[in-house]
């Protein structure tokens, strides 16, 4: 008995310390936990049909065994209006039901929709190159490279491009991965209710050096997300043409870095090239 009680707490431990679940089913903000909920009400409506259908399986092989005298065999039957309403409305039903689901989520989560606080959002511009992130901070004059710092509690308004081939943004505890492509701007609204550092990625296989495409997201108070934009600003390398071309020819991991200064409309410029500074670059593993 005590063995039998143990067990799901350690599939759930073992769950929890893999790569992928943990991150869905610990979700850090309001997106992922409305995804998290529709995941889960899902799965329960589809074991409603299957369940009952594995039982009844086995209780009419072993009703309909053949040494079973009491069970009435009917070799010449072949309908019954019951059981093919029995048959047709319960799928029906769950269909209905897990569409509407999904309908409903699909508008509450929608990612364009911009999420309610009392707190003014922020902006981040978000650019993909190979193999790496560059985040644009609009507001605060300042850039990240692979390193995303948001303020807790604030929603972040992302919009999302590519510098090169296509991408996907994907924050797993904050909920929703959305492509980043070239020449397009993307927008998402995501959140994280509570300061903590979490890992991004790419969702999208994109090359060579995808792997090596994660990102760190670090959740921080807001007045600790104004510091660090402060002193940010006016230290290091400026984002510019020329750095930004430089950070495009970088190959493999680059360790996160941060440029002190933009200047206005980078982004806008960036969606505008379509994914020029990467033609520029040598052909890194890529045709033509
Ligand atoms: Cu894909």
């Amino acid at each position: 008995m005590l063995i039998r009680a143990t067990r799901p707490a350690v599939l759930l431990t073992a769950l929890s310390t893999g790569a992928c679940a943990p991150a869905l089913l610990d979700p850090a903000g309001p997106v992922a936990a409305g995804e998290k909920t529709l995941l889960i009400n899902s799965l329960a409506v589809m074991l409603g049909i299957v369940v009952p259908v594995i039982l009844a399986t086995i209780a009419f092989a072993w009703w309909f065994r053949a040494s079973n005298t009491r069970a009435r065999h009917l070799p010449e039957w072949s309908y019954s209006g019951k059981l093919e309403l029995l048959v047709w409305s319960v799928p029906l039903l769950v269909i209905i039901f897990l569409g509407g689901m999904g309908w409903v989520a699909s508008h509450d989560l929608d990612p364009q929709r911009p999420l309610a606080s009392r707190q003014k959002p922020i902006t981040v511009q978000v650019i993909a190159l190979d193999w790496k992130w560059l985040f644009v901070y609009p507001e605060q004059g300042v850039a990240s490279v692979n390193r995303l710092v948001i303020p807790a509690g604030t929603p972040v308004q992302f919009r999302i491009t590519s510098a090169t081939v296509m991408n996907s943004f994907f924050v797993p505890q904050l909920g929703s991965q959305i492509y980043a492509m070239a020449g397009m701007e993307a927008k998402l609204n995501l959140m994280a209710d509570r300061p903590g550092r979490f890992r991004g990625l790419s969702a999208h296989y994109s090359g060579e050096g995808f792997s090596d495409m994660d990102f760190t997201v670090d959740a921080v108070p807001p007045r600790q997300f104004a510091a660090w934009a402060a002193g940010t600003k006016g230290q290091g390398p400026a984002l510019n043409g020329a750095s930004y071309l430089a950070l495009a020819k970088q190959h493999g991991s680059i360790a996160p870095f941060t440029y002190g200064s933009v200047p206005p409309g980078f982004f806008a410029a960036a969606v505008r090239q379509a994914g020029a500074p990467v033609h520029e670059t040598d052909n890194g593993g890529r045709e033509s």
